[in-house]
C-alpha cells in the first residue's frame, strides 16, 4: 500500500514526502506504563514520528486475554491515550486510537485464524508463560492473541513493527500468516519487518532484576510508573535490588541488579557503561541510587505535568480518539473488504 495517512484536519498528508514507510506499534492499558514501557516503546514512538507514517494503538482487546475490572479498564484506556500525547505523540502527524473503536480489526482476525494452524500456536513461548501465569484462566482469547496482533498489522499494511526479543515470534507468525493468505490468494499483505529502535533498551524488575519491568507486577516496588511522583521514585530506585560488591560495574550476568540501574542511568544520560563505572568509582550504591532515581525524576516531571494538563481535558482526549479511529478506519476498512471479496465472502449491497 503506498498511500501516506491522511491528516482530518488539513485533507492532506503530514509531509510532503509521499512513501513514507507505515509503523504500527501498541500497548495494553493494563496498568500504568511504566519505565520499561517508556525506555523500550513510548520515547520511541515520538522519535519515529519524524520519519515514518506511524500508527498507534492502545491494545485494549489484547488486555481482555486477563480478566480485568470493566471500570478501570475503561478509564485506563483513557488515560493511556493522554499519557502518550503527554509523550509527545502527536496526534496530526501520527494516528492515536484505541484497538477496539476500529472494528476492522477483529473482523480481520477470524479470517487469519481460519488459516493459522492449531499447532503454530501451540508453539507460541507467550501462550506458555501466560498461561503457565494465569492458570486458572487460559482463555481462547490468550491462545489466539497472535492472530489478533497479526490482524493488527497486517490490516494497515505496517512495512515496520518495533519489537522486543520476546516479539520476535510474534512477528514470525504474522509473516508467515501473510506468506500464506498471499499464496493462496494473490498479493495482499505487505510482509512487515522488525525494527529495532536505536535506543531501546530492556529494562529489568527493580526487585527481581531477572524479570522484566511489567506494569501487572504485582509487587509495586519492582517498577517505576512513568507516573510516580519524584519521592516515589526515589524510594523505589533507594530500595532496588543490587548486590554485596559495592561498585558500580555492569555485568549483567553477576550484577543483573546493579547493570539494570546502569542500564536505566544510561537510557536517560546517553553515558556508555564504562563512562557511567568512571563516574562512580570509589562512591557506594547510596550515591548511584539516588543518580539514577534524580535523572529518571528529571525527565518524567514534565511529562507528568502535560499528562495533568491534557487528562484534565476530557474532551480533546476523546476528540483525538474519535479522530483517529475514524482515520485508521478508512485504511483498515478498504482491507477487510479486499480480503473478505478474496476469500469469497458474498459483498453486502451498498
Ligand atoms: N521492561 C521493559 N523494557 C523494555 N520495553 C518494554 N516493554 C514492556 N516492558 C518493557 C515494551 O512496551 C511495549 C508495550 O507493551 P505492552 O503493554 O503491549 O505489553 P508488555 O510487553 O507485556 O508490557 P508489560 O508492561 O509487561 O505489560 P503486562 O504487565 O500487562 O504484561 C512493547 O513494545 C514492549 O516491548
Amino acid at each position: 500500500m503506498s498511500e501516506t495517512i491522511q491528516n482530518n484536519q488539513t485533507g492532506q498528508t503530514p509531509q510532503a514526502q509521499p512513501k513514507r514507510k507505515r509503523i504500527l506499534s501498541g500497548i495494553q492499558p493494563t496498568g500504568t506504563p511504566t519505565l520499561g514501557n517508556y525506555v523500550g516503546a513510548v520515547r520511541n514512538w515520538a522519535l519515529l514520528q519524524n520519519d515514518y507514517d506511524c500508527l498507534y494503538m492502545v491494545a485494549d482487546l489484547h488486555s481482555l486475554t486477563v480478566r480485568e475490572e470493566p471500570a478501570a479498564l475503561r478509564r485506563r484506556t483513557r488515560e493511556l491515550a493522554a499519557l502518550l500525547l503527554a509523550a509527545g505523540i502527536d496526534p496530526v502527524n501520527s494516528v492515536l486510537f484505541v484497538q477496539s473503536h476500529v472494528p476492522a480489526h477483529t473482523q480481520l482476525s477470524w479470517v487469519l485464524a481460519c488459516n493459522t494452524q492449531f499447532g503454530e500456536l501451540s508453539r507460541m513461548t507467550q501462550f506458555k508463560d501466560k498461561s503457565a501465569k494465569h492458570p486458572d484462566n487460559v482463555n481462547g482469547g490468550l491462545f489466539t492473541y497472535p492472530v489478533l496482533m497479526a490482524a493488527d498489522i497486517l490490516i494497515y499494511n505496517a512495512d515496520l513493527v518495533p519489537v522486543g526479543q520476546d516479539q520476535t515470534q510474534h512477528l514470525e507468525i504474522t509473516r508467515d500468516i501473510a506468506q500464506r493468505f498471499n499464496n493462496l490468494y494473490g498479493p495482499t499483505f505487505t510482509l512487515p519487518e522488525g525494527y529495532v529502535p536505536a535506543a531501546g533498551a530492556k529494562i529489568m524488575s527493580l526487585a527481581e532484576p531477572a524479570k522484566k519491568m511489567s506494569k501487572s507486577d504485582p509487587n509495586v516496588n519492582s517498577f517505576v510508573l512513568m507516573t510516580d511522583d519524584r519521592d516515589t521514585i526515589v524510594r523505589k530506585f533507594k530500595r532496588a535490588v543490587t548486590d554485596s560488591e559495592g561498585s558500580v560495574r555492569f555485568d549483567v550476568q553477576n550484577k543483573p541488579g546493579v547493570s539494570n540501574l546502569m542500564t536505566i542511568y544510561s537510557a536517560f544520560t546517553g553515558k556508555a557503561m564504562a563512562d557511567i563505572e568512571a563516574e562512580f568509582a570509589g562512591k557506594g550504591y547510596g550515591d548511584f541510587k539516588l543518580a539514577v532515581a534524580e535523572t529518571v525524576a528529571d525527565a518524567l516531571v514534565p511529562i507528568q505535568t502535560e499528562y495533568g494538563r491534557i487528562l484534565a481535558d476530557k474532551a480533546y482526549v476523546d476528540g483525538v480518539l474519535k479522530d483517529g479511529a475514524a482515520r485508521a478506519s478508512r485504511l483498515a476498512d478498504r482491507l477487510v473488504a479486499k480480503v473478505y471479496r478474496k476469500v469469497g465472502l458474498l459483498q453486502p449491497e451498498r
